[in-house]
């Protein structure tokens, strides 16, 4: 199915979709979004109306003036170690493979990151029969960087169940840090040639204010919630996330993938909806942004629509606050 396509409107309507991936591959924008269902769930902390099944690769035209959907590529029925909520996943292409990263519940009911592999950038993927050993929690964002590493960026609190993983094992009961502490940071691992495990244990990224002190876990407008993302600019690396309760999108840059990062500013303020979520992608000499919000379903936190606009930076490298909805 393809339809016409428009910066800050909703990239498809046929269904609801959230946590757009973007990636260039073979010359076009491909989007890899969630698929929101459309069923009435009560919103809680826990994310328990977030409960997806399956996921649908979209890809926008040379002149990202049409979309196609590629129908599904993903269902949570051929995923033997998944018990349910396939939330934000990513994609990579390497060894002539396309890997769709992806969270979801084992059967214990902890996030754990799963991988598929195909050969078409629109799927289908196959998945492998257990999880990533050693991966948890949510969002995996993977970034191939110019020596061929490939680095996994995850993690998301609340129902995400980040805090749950401080010390290296699940405590079910265990909370995030006090608000005069640390916030957490998301994680990051080197996957493997094979792009099936990871090379070392995850570590921790630490985020930094501009006088080189962590950002403090009650800094709620800057402090790391969810849905990581990296590129690279002019040589830097801008690792980009949601603050989950104050509803924006801030970025942080580091000479290394690997961090510390220092916090810069706001890449996107408030949507419609309680989450968002985003990657950001060059095409043709213009970067963009996607991202989602809930319009298409009149503010439904768990039906969101995924859209697009294009981002700008000053000469300073500094990334230019995007409005979503201008005049
Ligand atoms: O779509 C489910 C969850 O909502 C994602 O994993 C989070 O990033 C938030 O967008």
């Amino acid at each position: 199915m393809t339809r016409p396509a428009k910066p800050h409107e909703p990239l498809v309507t046929h269904m609801y979709t959230a946590d757009p991936s973007a990636h260039v591959f073979e010359g076009k924008i491909y989007i890899y979004p969630s698929h929101d269902l459309d069923h009435a769930r009560e919103s809680n902390d826990n994310g328990d109306q977030y409960d997806m099944e399956d996921y649908h690769v979209l890809s926008l035209d040379e002149s990202l003036s049409a979309v196609t959907d590629h129908g599904e590529a993903l269902h949570l029925r051929d995923i033997p170690w998944a018990k349910q909520q396939l939330w934000a996943p990513d994609a990579a292409f390497k060894n002539d493979t396309y890997y769709l990263f992806f969270p979801a519940r084992d059967q214990d009911g902890v996030f754990r990151i799963g991988v598929a592999a195909g050969k078409s950038p629109a799927g289908p993927f196959s998945p492998q029969p257990s999880y990533i050993p050693g991966s948890f929690s949510i969002d995996p964002a993977a970034f191939v960087d110019g020596d061929d590493r490939t680095y996994l960026y995850f993690g998301g609190l609340w129902g995400g169940q980040l805090e749950k993983w401080q010390g290296g094992a699940f405590r079910p009961d265990a909370e995030g840090p006090a608000a005069t502490e640390p916030a957490l940071g998301p994680r990051v691992a080197e996957l493997s040639d094979d792009m099936l495990s990871f090379k070392e244990a995850a570590r921790e990224i630490s985020i930094l204010d501009e006088d080189g002190k962590p950002i403090l876990a009650g800094d709620e407008d800057r402090r790391y919630f969810e849905g990581p993302w990296m590129h690279r600019y002019n040589g830097l690396y801008y690792l980009s996330y949601s603050t989950g309760t104050t509803h924006k999108i801030v970025y942080a840059v580091s000479e290394s993938p690997l961090g510390p990062f220092t916090f810069k500013g706001t890449i996107l303020t408030p949507v419609i909806g309680w989450t968002t979520h985003h990657s950001i992608v060059r095409f043709r000499d213009k970067w963009y942004l996607f991202y989602h919000d809930s319009s298409l379903s009149g503010g439904a936190d768990n039906k969101r629509c995924v859209k697009f606009a294009e981002l700008r930076y000053d000469e300073d490298g500094a990334i230019r606050t995007i409005d979503p909805y201008p005049g």
